[in-house]
């Protein structure tokens, strides 16, 4: 008796704190209904009896009505904990999935209509209306998903968009307009998390962004604001020890600009050669020196040697090499250092632009004093920033020798104070290195330094 007495207060104690009646709200009937209805569950005969699992049993019946699925499948699992082989139970909770995942059909969202589906093929894994229902979940026409990505964007839920947006890329992958909108959605969720103080998860979603636009100013500036040093930002660097090159076919292009020793601007016609895509990186340069035993002019003057600035950048460019140590390493490598001309030519194409890029600065296309990263960085990291040819970092992280002596250009005004360098004194270095600004990136300006000196904003690439 004092058992009996105990088990009321509990099951009573449980129908006025644990298991309060929810507030029916009448539910209009749901004119969504492709997939045949399970029907709702005989009622369970309201036999008075004391059983904690029958008086949850009972109180199953208003969420039922009022289509409240979490309660329903929350007050099946305590009966279920209880006695697992209770009455249609097992049966009622796989209807109550399926019924829940039709309704989050009906509210669109699908991701989370799919998890509920499985629920109910856990229990029942033949179950026809289940099967059904993740088939609809996962076919939801795009205008729906579409309205829902809509709301999302609006709510600014940033995974539940990036989840949909992926949905409709699924179906249709052409989408340029989807794709953009990923972008922007992996930008904002980033943006987010930064206000939340979560900066590695940010990271990811940049580095996410970048993967759908590998040339996002958004989420490059974002990623050097977190990173605060040069950080590789790209998601697959090139890590190839065989030189990509790049075909740059034969015919003029103009040389030079109205600007101070690069004038005057004139015609040049440079033979087909094929050019280094990326400048040489230290993991060639370790590869050149280990073969054959080479040391460096910069290391034989007892000066800081290139392995200095190589530690853990292997996909880094070399610096600190001169022009012979250029020179050298190309010659091994069965190549040849680039003229000025095909430099050039390699960095702005036929069409005179000032920039790889065009004609417009743009402070996320280059490594350059501007962008901040007072460092090289991985070659390649800026592919927005190639050549019309393809070619890459023509405009700094390392400023490169090329074949040249230092000479004026015919038809070359005068007047300028670097033209006393003029002769067969310097080689000429091209396209500014990270210490560089944007007027000294530009692909017509022109620089060079004795033959034995390095510095470590210089490297090279090598043609053929
Ligand atoms: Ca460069």
């Amino acid at each position: 008796m004092k058992k009996f007495l105990l088990l009321l207060a509990m099951v009573m104690l449980l129908g006025a704190c644990a298991l309060p009646i929810p507030e029916v709200t009448p539910t209009p009937a749901a004119p969504f209904t492709p997939i045949p209805q399970v029907p709702t569950p005989t009622p369970v005969p309201s036999v008075p009896t004391l059983a904690l699992e029958e008086q949850l049993a009972q109180s199953l019946h208003e969420p039922w009505a009022a289509e409240d699925w979490e309660k329903v499948i929350g007050l099946i699992k305590q009966i279920l904990a209880i006695n697992p082989n209770y009455d249609d139970m097992a049966e009622k909770l796989y209807a109550a999935h399926v019924n829940y995942g039709r309704k989050l059909i009906e509210e669109g969202n699908p991701d989370q209509a799919v998890v509920q589906f499985n629920h109910a093929l856990e229990i029942k894994p033949d179950g026809a209306e289940a099967q059904a229902g993740l088939e609809q979940a996962r076919t939801l026409p795009v205008e729906q998903l579409e309205q829902s990505l809509h709301e999302s964007w609006a709510a600014e839920d940033w995974g539940k968009v990036i989840g949909l947006i992926e949905q409709i890329l699924a179906v249709n992958p052409g989408n340029a307009d989807m794709t953009e909108k990923l972008y922007a959605a992996h930008v904002n969720y980033g943006r987010q998390l930064v206000e939340e103080g979560n900066l590695e998860q940010a990271k990811a979603e940049f580095t996410r962004a970048l993967e759908v636009k590998p040339d996002g100013g958004e989420a490059i500036t974002e990623l050097r604001a977190l990173s605060g040093e040069a950080t590789p930002i790209l998601p697959t660097p090139p890590s190839a020890v065989e030189a990509a090159m790049i075909a740059i076919p034969a015919g003029e292009f103009t040389m030079g600009s109205e600007n101070k020793i690069e004038r005057p601007p004139h015609a040049v016609f440079v033979d087909a050669f094929e050019i280094d895509q990326f400048e040489v990186t230290n993991e060639q340069f370790e590869r050149f020196i280990a073969e054959t035993g080479y040391i460096t002019d910069a290391e034989k003057a007892g000066d800081t040697s290139w392995r200095a600035y190589a530690t853990n950048k292997p996909n880094h460019p070399v610096v600190k090499v001169s022009w012979n140590d250029a020179k050298a390493f190309c010659e091994w490598a069965q190549k040849r250092l680039p003229t000025e001309a095909e430099w050039e030519k390699a960095a702005r194409g036929t069409d005179g632009r000032t920039y790889p890029w065009g004609n417009d600065w743009d402070v996320n296309k280059a490594n350059t004093k501007e962008a901040g990263y007072r460092g090289t960085t991985i070659v390649g990291s800026f592919p927005a920033g190639a050549s019309p040819y393809g070619v890459m970092d023509m405009a700094g992280s390392v400023s490169e020798w090329t074949s040249d002596w230092f000479k004026q250009y015919p038809g070359y005004p005068g007047g300028d104070n670097e033209a006393q360098y003029f002769g067969e004194k310097y080689r000429v270095i091209r396209g500014g290195g990270w210490f560089s600004d944007q007027e000294q990136v530009r692909t017509t300006e022109r620089s060079a330094s004795s033959v034995e000196l390095a510095n470590d904003d210089v490297g090279f690439r090598c043609a053929r």
